[in-house]
């Protein structure tokens, strides 16, 4: 059967390679920092303009689509998903990495109707590995299908994680709560790429059992969520139930048992969701 959004699918492959082409090549240049919501939280003058050029792309095809792009959000548009067809965008998932030169950033696109994702696709620039997944339809690296690890002994299992940008001692205390209770299950060990979307990349791939965050957003996880389940993965709130893409939290995992395992240590807090209102000023 024709699928409807093949045709919107193959423009955002095509918009996030011409985007990771541009991230590589700034990676030689003199990287102009800024910051955002604190010295921590880095921008660069790449991410804003990948953001656009993705964007721009995206209107002179298809000029009614709505947008969430990690950029245009902190420059204050609102993060509100509605049932209008929506690209989802973070133009370089691991900016911290991308200004220290830690070889993992990512061109992360999620297209959302009636709030659902239709498509994700993260692209892991420096590796060259194009992450897709269609609903329903599998996903895929380079073409080749994914399938999540078949492990289900959290002791025989490698998990994925980050601190995030908050340095709140008290987040930050709950953040390595979660870590050492998760270490001492024991775990075989605890990684992190850096980025959100890369990581829900390596749970798909099987490559790690599971990644869990609060804190992230949605624009960093959209893409990976649909890679996730349509390679068999499961995904959960970190409190357990469904996920909310807007909540800043995810357990992202290969199986129920595995997921279930992992929310039964985290020390979970809520951060301001994604689409919470803008701070009166
Ligand atoms: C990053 C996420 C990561 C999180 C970082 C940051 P960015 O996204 O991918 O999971 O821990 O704080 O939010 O800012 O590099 O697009």
């Amino acid at each position: 059967m024709a699928d409807r959004w093949q045709n919107t699918m193959e423009h955002a492959v095509s918009a996030a390679r011409r985007a990771g082409q541009v991230v590589c090549e700034a990676l030689q240049d003199d990287r102009k920092v800024m910051t955002k919501s604190s010295s921590v939280d880095l921008v660069t003058q790449t991410d804003q303009k990948v953001e656009q050029l993705i964007i721009q792309s995206v209107k002179e095809k298809f000029p009614t689509h709505r947008f969430i792009g990690e950029e245009s959000v902190a420059a204050g548009e609102v993060c509100v998903l509605t049932d209008d067809p929506t690209w989802i965008i973070d133009p370089i998932d691991g900016t911290t990495n991308f200004v220290h030169t830690f070889p993992f950033v990512a061109v992360s696109i999620a297209f959302s109707v009636n709030k659902q994702v239709e498509f994700g696709v993260v692209y892991s620039c420096l590796e060259d590995k194009m992450f897709t997944a269609r609903r329903g339809r599998g996903a895929f690296c380079n073409g080749k299908p994914l399938q999540v690890s078949g492990q289900e002994d959290i002791k025989q299992s490698v998990i994925a994680t980050e601190f995030g940008s908050s340095r709140d001692p008290e987040a930050v205390d709950k953040i390595f709560t979660s870590l050492k209770n998760i270490l001492c299950i024991p775990v075989h060990g605890v990684r992190g790429a850096g980025t959100a979307a890369i990581n829900m990349c390596l749970v798909a791939s099987g490559c790690v059992e599971a990644y869990y965050e609060i804190g992230m957003h949605i624009w960093d996880v959209a893409a990976g969520s649909l890679i996730v389940s349509e390679a068999g993965g499961v995904l959960m709130d970190v409190e357990g139930g469904a996920v909310d893409l807007m909540s800043r939290r995810i357990v992202a995992a290969n199986n129920g048992t595995i997921a279930e395992r992992i929310v039964k240590e985290i020390d979970a807090f809520s951060p301001p969701r994604d689409d919470d209102p803008p701070p009166q000023k």
